[in-house]
This record gives C-alpha cells, structure tokens and sequence, in this order.
C-alpha cells in the first residue's frame, strides 16, 4: 500500500505537514520475530523525575536522561533491529545509520503516552507500531485554541514526524486496549557553533 501523505490534492485527511504513514511495513511472520526477540530485551519501567509510567522502555545507541536533561549514550543497538532500521530508513527517506537511538516501547493494556514533543536532541522520528492498534493524536497551539488531527496506528505499520508535525505539534497515544510495542528510531539533530 502507499504511504499516506498530508493534504494531498485535498482527498486524505488533514493531517500536519510533514507527518507520513505507512501500513503494512513489515509482514506478520516479521512482526512475530521481533515481538518474540522483546521477550529477551531489558524493559524498565518509565520515569520521569517522580512518576513512573506503566509502559515500559529500552533504549539503544543513546538514551535521554530526564534527571540530568541530557543524552547519555547506551548499549549498540541489537542486530536483530537492524533489518528493521533499513526498512524504516527506506520508508522515510533517510540513511540507516543516521537513525543513531532506538526506543523499544512497551504498552501493557491501559498503558499509554501523555502530549508531548520528543526532546530538541533528536531530529527525525519514525516508529513502528506491533500487535494492538492505536489513536495516534497530534495537536498544535494555535494562539487562540487547538488544532487537533488523529489517525488510527495499524500493527505494522510506519509513522514518520518531519518537519512542522516534528517541531511544531505535538502528540500522544491514550490507552491500549490490549498490549502494543513500538519501535521508534531517531536522528540527532546536528549542532552548530
Ligand atoms: O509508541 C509510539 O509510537 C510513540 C512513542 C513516543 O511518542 C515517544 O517515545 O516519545
């Protein structure tokens, strides 16, 4: 299936500029692989500061360190994610290796993601969604209200955030039905001066 791209000749739905989905990424047979290799994987519980969220992470290549507001490096990321970063890179038009961290995210049922804009550190976002669908919303202040968009993340497929859906909304998953992980891979943004 093609991807789906904003406000093409006015016939998809508005969704911001910059954002782009992909359905059907990886077959079945893959997305079983991976979800088996999780069992493996050293999830721990979110943190940030004093909450402790109910979806559980672990991250690869570098992860952000909420205490100290800062990026911290990690452990390479695992072979077995790197057939997934090609096909990723691929899907968002980018070079495999500059998807330099990996989080693999866990939602157990009624877990879930707050409003929120991945940190200025990381530049591009692509993520993969497995087993149970999900709302993905955005939203983008406006002035003078919220402007709101969503869509439904089917198991296996792709999102990439670019752009103004990267810089200027914002977005947030609410509760899962049933368990969902996702596999989001990130590009750093490079630093001047
Ligand atoms: O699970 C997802 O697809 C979204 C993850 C996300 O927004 C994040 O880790 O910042």
């Amino acid at each position: 299936m093609r991807p789906v791209q904003p406000g093409l000749f006015g016939l998809e739905p508005s969704l911001p500029e910059g954002f782009r989905y992909q359905p059907d990424l990886i077959p079945p047979d893959q997305e079983r692989e991976l979800v088996r290799r999780f069992a493996e994987l050293p999830f721990a519980a979110f943190e940030f500061r004093e909450y402790v969220g109910k979806r559980r992470i672990v991250s690869y290549g570098s992860k952000y360190d909420f205490s100290r507001e800062r990026l911290i490096s990690t452990e390479a990321i695992p072979s077995f994610l790197l057939p997934l970063r090609e096909r990723v890179a691929s899907f968002a038009e980018l070079a495999p290796a500059g998807l330099q961290q990996v989080l693999v995210t866990e939602y157990a049922a009624g877990a879930a993601i707050g409003w929120h804009r991945d940190k200025p550190v990381f530049e591009e976002v692509v993520g993969v969604s497995l087993l149970s669908p999900c709302i993905f919303r955005l939203r983008r202040d406006t002035g003078s209200g919220w402007e709101r968009a969503s869509l439904t993340l089917e198991p296996r497929s792709a999102y990439l955030l670019a752009g103004p859906s990267r810089t200027k909304w914002e977005h947030s998953i609410p509760a899962v039905s049933s368990l969902r992980y996702s596999v989001t891979f990130r590009t750093m943004r490079a630093v001047w001066g």
